[in-house]
């Protein structure tokens, strides 16, 4: 005979272990789109402890989706080889021009994040930042429907080393941070420069560029590198969100072998 209350002790007790076990980690990630997906797993995989907070029910920000739902991506020639180390099937349109399926990738970045160990919470929201001794230092977090259903309930917190936003268009992180700090970004003016319209080539290139610390120990990448240093959109290609996720984790693996 199934116990019903053997499955209530097991979801509850099971959920809340992996919570707890992340109240403190090397590296937090705010949102689950490709590129934070991709930073997850590339962290992971070096043995980082590094989980990933997700406001949806479902991880995968934009990808899913396609481009106006056509469920296919495009990727460029420079991120192939991130399509191969994940395991996303892909054939060649044109010259240079990948296509995926978009259900494809998003189910195997967070297979291959996950089995990294990358942990991912979804129905978690990031609506706040620990800022100690002049750096990022946590994530202050709170379940999805509180703001959902405007409940005026208090948030808990989650320390690290490193924060990433990774939040896409809105930068979510960043954009408090610029607010609480009154401008103290690592941007030209110290404050958020904003996206630009649509430009496939230059976003693309940006968005690497753009990957870097917009304030000490928060990190961004993905279109919010883009809305933090200023760069246009690109629509649905999407090698500049894997290599940006993966350059993020390049950097941050640096920083915490240089801070040891
Ligand atoms: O938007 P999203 O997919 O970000 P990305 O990784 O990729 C961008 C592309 O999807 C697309 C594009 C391609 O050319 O431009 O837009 O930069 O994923 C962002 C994720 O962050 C979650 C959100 O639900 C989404 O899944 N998110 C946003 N704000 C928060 C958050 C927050 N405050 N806390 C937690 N998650």
């Amino acid at each position: 005979m199934i116990d019903e209350r053997v499955i209530t002790r097991g979801i509850i007790e099971e959920g809340m272990r992996r919570l707890l076990e992340y109240t403190q980690a090397d590296v937090f990630i705010a949102g689950a789109g490709p590129s934070g997906l991709t930073a997850g797993y590339y962290l992971a995989r070096e043995g980082v402890k590094v989980a990933i907070f997700e406001r949806a029910l479902r991880p995968g920000g934009g990808m899913p989706g396609g481009g106006m739902m056509f469920p296919c991506i495009v990727v460029q020639e420079e991120a192939r080889e991130i399509l191969e180390e994940i395991g996303i099937r892909y054939r060649e349109y044109e010259k240079g021009y990948y296509i995926a399926s978009s259900i494809e990738a998003t189910a195997k970045l967070v297979s291959k994040a996950m089995d990294a160990g990358c942990e991912l919470f979804n129905l978690i929201e990031v609506e706040d930042v620990v800022i100690k001794n002049g750096k990022v230092e946590g994530l202050v977090i709170n379940w999805t429907s509180v703001s959902l259903a405007s409940l005026h309930i208090d948030p808990l917190t989650v320390i690290s080393k490193f924060v990433v936003d990774a939040t896409g268009h809105d930068a979510e992180v960043v954009k408090v941070v610029e607010r609480k700090t009154k401008g103290k970004l690592l941007t030209p003016s110290g404050k958020m420069l904003g996206e630009g319209p649509m430009h496939a080539d230059t976003g693309e290139r940006t968005i690497v560029e753009h990957t870097k610390e917009a304030f000490p120990h928060l990190f961004v990448c993905g279109m919010a590198a883009n809305a933090v240093f200023g760069g246009p959109r690109m629509g649905p290609i999407f090698g500049g969100m894997l290599l940006s996720g993966k350059k993020v984790a390049g950097m941050i693996i640096s920083r915490l072998k240089e801070e040891k």
